[in-house]
């Protein structure tokens, strides 16, 4: 965890009127009022080098940034008008390159285990900021920038980033759009092309070039409102199965929270306390390594309170009950539908995704009730258990000390390579068709039975206990057969909430397996709306 205060000096009334300073004061007080502050671990930040952006932005860009501290108010605003949406003030060079610094900082911090995880506030933000050029309040291209710094400095192979901010990332897809190393996925406000940046390649048939081509995910939302289902339904039938096949070795977030209700800029209808489900989603992936970087939110209110439940959920604090999941709208199963058939062919837990022509529907123009009134409860506090969790134990069995991570899918036994298919078809059954069924039954209990036949080895059975563990508020109670010794370990060590392992590379499942489990799904699908991935009901 990491924070950063950028201080703007405008004196007099500032030139943008929502990338504002107290963005950042009241994150930062929201995060201390609510004790979520002193848990965790604050890390010193410091100046992106020249080294450092360059690994992104051209030397012209650079060198040209660099003068604009030195430059009269006039010749700012005459530099200023050669980009789009964005605003140079004297101080904003100084903060741009602590923005950037700070996510690798926190990089650091997480690829040498100084913590697990963490999440930089930071502003300017950086998702829109262009090779040669600023955008949309970014200067320098604070995720893009980490993921090469993460790659160059650690050898990490995959690095995934999810932009949950309600804008395109354009910036980011730029910059990687032919490197099949990162797996960037936007999902943003596009209806249908009207929206800034109204970019034909924002759109979902944008899904990368060359060897890149399959690594690039864009979901454009063609209309405002979205609610919490919407977000999650993408996020079991089209992030997840596709992040866990690619197997990242580092989850970055372009974490803008201008996705959330109340926010001027998306007009969106998700409740803050969604991204406590989406963090704990991507919480299991690459061991655990996760870091969020601040993008967007605009409404101070919703910005704070999605912020502390980001930063909770990284923590390890049980998420509180998602709210509303009646189901996603057409219109997002429309673009849901549209994405997966254009990756069909690039992954293959998407290969038996629906093999209809995609009829695009058009949408209707959205009701138009203002959304600064909008009002949402305040997410209700959420508890901190004292005591995490008890193990009881038949006499004879020790409890395991220290609940080591069991590392590396490198050294798996030969047995279990044999078994990777049924992996394959086992995370295909649990993402598609378990998580979604679960959150929307939505348990005051979890109930987990292993039985000793099952053959599951422990890291997947370590990934499904930590997935399930964003249901029922954590509360989970797994039983287990006395010849299950071995999995003791793994299972305490996923109820304590250490990351699961990484799966590795999974090839695909077995053609068998996901028919059964995709003719159950559409037997399901009438009575459980998360099931659903297409706008079409009859198929
Ligand atoms: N009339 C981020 O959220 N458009 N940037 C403003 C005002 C630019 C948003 C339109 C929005 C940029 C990081
Ligand atoms: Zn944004």
């Amino acid at each position: 965890m990491i924070q950063i205060q950028a201080f703007e000096m405008f004196l007099s009334s500032p030139a943008c009127k929502i990338e504002v300073p107290e963005r950042l004061t009241v994150s930062h007080e929201a995060l201390v009022q609510s004790g979520l502050a002193d848990r965790c671990v604050s890390i010193p930040v410091r100046e992106a080098t020249d080294a450092d952006i360059l690994l992104v932005h051209s030397e012209e860009y650079l060198e040209a940034v660099k003068k604009t501290p030195y430059m009269t108010l006039e010749d700012l605003k005459e530099f200023t008008l050669q980009y789009g949406d964005v605003y140079f003030h004297p101080n904003i060079y100084h903060c741009a390159k602590l923005a950037a610094g700070a996510a690798l900082q926190l990089v650091d911090s997480v690829m040498t285990g100084k913590v697990r995880n963490g999440m930089a506030l930071v502003r300017p933000p950086g998702h829109h900021s262009m090779r040669s050029a600023a955008s949309g309040f970014c200067v320098f291209n604070n995720v893009a920038i980490a993921a090469r710094y993460a790659k160059q400095k650690y050898g990490v192979k995959r690095v995934l980033i999810v932009d949950w901010d309600i804008h395109h990332g354009q910036g980011v897809q730029y910059s990687f759009e032919d490197d099949p190393s990162v797996l960037y996925f936007s999902w943003h406000r596009y209806e249908h092309q009207k929206f800034w940046p109204q970019l034909r390649e924002s759109d979902f048939d944008s899904v990368g070039k060359n060897k890149g081509v399959g690594f690039n995910i864009n979901v454009p939302w063609n209309k405002v409102g979205m609610q919490n289902s919407d977000y999650l339904s993408i996020f079991c039938h089209l992030l997840l199965p596709v992040a866990y096949e690619f197997n990242p070795d580092l989850v970055l977030v372009c974490a803008g929270f201008d996705s959330a209700i109340g926010d001027p800029e998306g007009e969106m209808c998700a409740t803050p306390d969604i991204f406590a489900h989406l963090t704990h989603l991507l919480m299991n992936l690459a061991g655990g390594k996760l870091c969020a970087v601040l993008e967007g939110g605009y409404n101070l209110t919703s910005l704070a309170q999605s912020v502390c439940q980001t930063v909770q959920t990284l923590l390890g604090d049980p998420a509180p009950p998602p709210a509303n999941l009646d189901g996603p709208c057409k219109s997002a199963l429309d673009s849901l539908h549209c994405v997966r058939s254009a990756h069909r062919q690039y992954w293959s837990c998407l290969k038996h995704a629906e093999e209809e022509e995609e009829e695009k529907t058009l949408d209707k123009g959205e009701e138009g009730n203002s959304i600064e009134e909008k009002v949402w409860p305040e997410p209700p506090k959420r508890v901190t258990p004292t005591i995490r969790t008890a193990v009881v134990l038949p006499d004879g069995v020790t409890c395991p000390d220290g609940c080591k991570r069991f590392s590396s899918s490198e050294d798996l036994d030969p047995l279990i390579i044999s078994k990777l298919n049924d992996v394959s078809g086992f995370m295909h059954a649990v993402l598609g068709l378990l998580l979604p069924l679960a959150y929307e039954y939505d348990p005051t209990l979890v109930l987990l039975v292993r039985m000793s036949d099952a053959g599951l080895c422990e890291i997947v059975w370590q990934q499904l206990t930590g997935l399930l563990q964003g249901l029922a508020q954590g509360h989970m109670l797994v039983l287990m057969q006395d010849g299950e010794k071995e999995c003791v370990g793994p299972t305490a060590s996923s109820l304590l909430g250490y990351p699961a392992p990484s799966l590795g590379q999974l090839p695909a499942p077995l053609p068998e397996d996901v028919a059964s489990i995709e003719s159950l799904r559409h037997r399901l699908k009438a009575d459980w709306k998360l099931l659903q991935t297409t706008g079409d009901f009859t198929t």
